[in-house]
């Protein structure tokens, strides 16, 4: 069964052309529901974390370089099959490539500085959102937390 939680960074670029309430809009307008919300910056040792998987890749430094760059807000995401339905709705990660109408096509300018982050499985869903949220700091339709953190 696909999960109904997905996490999204809107990264520096996106705060610094002031563009967060317009994506929260399109999130809202999307269908999804916030279930945790945080206005934040990252360290290094914590975008190089995260990222962990890129690690090897030649555009590794120059990522960390941004998401470090300014603050960001990371927030939980809820609707039916939420990593399929939020990657569509943010469009390609080259926002060249991204569909019309998508939130990296309206607010992203280049494949590094594309405005935001979604997360691409459940699994990673859950481990990005316990990154940064507390399982009380959560808070689903019904009021309660319901997000399960692997041990
Ligand atoms: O899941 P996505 O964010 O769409 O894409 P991803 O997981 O493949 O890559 C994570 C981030 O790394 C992406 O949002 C921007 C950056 N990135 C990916 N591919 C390239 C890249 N940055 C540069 N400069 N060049 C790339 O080819």
């Amino acid at each position: 069964m696909k999960g109904n939680i997905t996490f999204t960074i809107l990264k520096p670029d996106a705060v610094k052309n002031q563009n967060i309430g317009n994506i929260l809009a399109d999130i809202n307008a999307g269908g999804f529901r916030i279930v945790g919300m945080k206005y934040t910056r990252l360290r290094r040792e914590e975008a190089e974390a995260f990222y962990g998987i890129h690690r090897e890749r030649p555009f590794f430094k120059d990522l960390v370089d941004f998401m470090t760059s300014g603050p960001i807000v990371v927030a939980v995401l809820e609707k039916e099959n939420a990593v399929e339905e939020f990657r569509t709705l943010i469009g390609n990660t080259d926002p060249q490539k991204a569909d019309e109408g998508t939130i990296r096509a309206k607010y992203a300018k280049s494949i590094d500085a594309n405005a935001v982050h979604g997360s691409d499985s459940d699994e990673n869903a859950r481990l990005e959102s316990s990154f940064f949220f507390a399982q009380s700091e959560l808070f689903t339709e019904e009021g309660g937390v319901q997000i399960s953190y692997p041990q």
